[in-house]
């Protein structure tokens, strides 16, 4: 009998034919919650502990350079003083060597059209458009290398702003080139890159079934290119139960506007009772609260302990989990990762929350180009096959035209 091993987190060691999940029929069109479906190397999460990257708490890696985390992610170990010099001075090549009018398109599109996430996927799509090699690692990494542009065009086409653009300087590291690319300067820009390197990090993965890495990957599997696979990726995150509860949570708070603790219970207790989600709780894998949470939080107690609304957040993450906890059908009432980074980034200068969905965005692109070179490569090198789960008939009786 073949012996093989799960993913360390696990721990043990099991055949090929033991048992992993039993399904049933209460399985079924429960969008496979918890339904084991395949193996992952870069992180996972664990329901108390939260997320580890390749077996790191992301909060210890939460101060590193982005690159390094990066790094990690694809090479299953953190890089050397050399290797993290020679891949930062990988990704600023690439970035430099972006296809003259690449992104043009994005200036086809009318200021403040649609949302930023549809941007964000139309653009990932005209990088492709412009160069794809085909070959899954050099299309991760121009992707990777390339997207501080791509998100700064973003921000200053869709916001009409074009003229700030500043000529990107790829050697400062993403996340800075991306602030210097936006105009911004002095305390401001260093306060910004603090919050959005430590926001970038605690996004960059979060296990293999997440839906927008799961529909990566699964778009991947037909041997989509990269820039197909991320895009799709992308429009899966962009709803609001998914990526966008970041943008819907910061809304939420300002709805809110109080810190009363009993202004916002009754709030709270009347989105329920409309049937409406309470925005930045809950999730399909934690049964406690996110860690990544706990730390924007401390982060922000930091940054902007007096901000109006990291003080509704804070106040949210006391009222809100007894309330929720009334209702046993929900089975996380706890803070997730959108509860207060949406807080952040307004106390940083950026004022509009549909934007923030796109830093997430921009952030997971590390962890799902990651996944898909893994993929890619499994089977010793024949990659995974094409996904294909089973769906069972119903009600569809056998009939023919006459
Ligand atoms: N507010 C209201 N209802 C909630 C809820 C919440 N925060 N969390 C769960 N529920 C409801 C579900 O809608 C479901 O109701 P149903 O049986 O009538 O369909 C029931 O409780 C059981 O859901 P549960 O198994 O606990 O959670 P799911 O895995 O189905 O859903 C999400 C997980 C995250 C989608 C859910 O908790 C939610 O809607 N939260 C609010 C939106 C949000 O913050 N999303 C961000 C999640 C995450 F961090 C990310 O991907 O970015």
């Amino acid at each position: 009998m073949t012996e093989w091993q799960l993913p360390t987190a696990l721990g043990f060691v099991m055949s090929e034919e033991d048992s992993l999940f039993t399904i049933s029929e209460k399985h079924l069109d429960s969008g496979l919650r918890g339904i084991p479906v395949g193996t992952c190397l870069t992180s996972y999460v664990d329901p108390v502990e939260g997320v580890h990257y390749v077996g790191y708490p992301v909060g210890d890696l939460s101060n590193l350079e982005e690159e390094d985390v990066i790094y990690l992610l694809f090479h299953k170990k953190l890089p050397n003083d050399e290797e993290s010099a020679a891949f930062r001075k990988e990704l600023a090549h690439r970035g430099e060597e972006i296809p003259t009018g690449a992104l043009r398109v994005l200036e086809t599109l009318t200021p403040g059209s649609g949302h930023p996430m549809d941007w964000l996927s139309i653009g990932i799509m005209a990088m492709g458009a412009a160069e794809t090699t085909g070959d899954a690692r050099s299309d991760s990494m121009n992707l990777i290398a390339r997207m501080p542009e791509l998100m700064a065009r973003i921000f200053l086409l869709r916001g009409g702003e074009k003229e700030k653009l500043r000529p990107r300087k790829t050697e400062l590291g993403l996340v800075e080139n991306f602030v210097h690319m936006l105009g911004i300067d002095g305390g401001e820009a260093e306060r910004m890159k603090r919050v959005l390197r430590f926001f970038f990090i605690l996004h960059m993965d979060h296990g293999g079934g997440n839906l927008s890495t799961f529909s990566g990957k699964a778009v991947a599997s037909g041997r989509a290119s990269v820039y197909a696979s991320l895009a799709s990726a992308m429009n899966a995150l962009s709803g609001p139960l998914h990526g966008r509860a970041n943008q819907a949570c910061l809304e939420f708070v300002q709805r809110i506007g109080t810190s009363d603790h009993s202004e916002i219970e009754d709030f709270v207790r009347s989105e329920l009772a409309a049937k409406r989600p309470i925005y930045g709780f809950g999730h399909g894998v934690l049964r406690a609260e996110d860690p990544r949470a706990r730390l924007l939080i401390e982060l922000g107690s930091e940054i902007c302990p007096d901000d109006e609304h990291f003080q509704v957040v804070k106040a949210l993450r006391e009222v809100v989990p007894p309330i929720l906890k009334e209702h046993p059908k929900i089975k996380n009432p706890y803070p997730n990762v959108d509860l207060a980074s949406g807080s952040l980034l307004h106390a940083i200068g950026f004022r509009k929350p549909h934007y923030y969905t796109t830093f997430f965005g921009w952030a997971r692109v590390a962890g799902i180009c990651a996944q898909i070179l893994d993929e890619r490569n499994s089977r010793d090198g024949r990659g995974v096959p094409i996904y294909r789960p089973k769906y069972i008939a119903k009600d569809q009786p056998s009939r023919r035209l006459d």
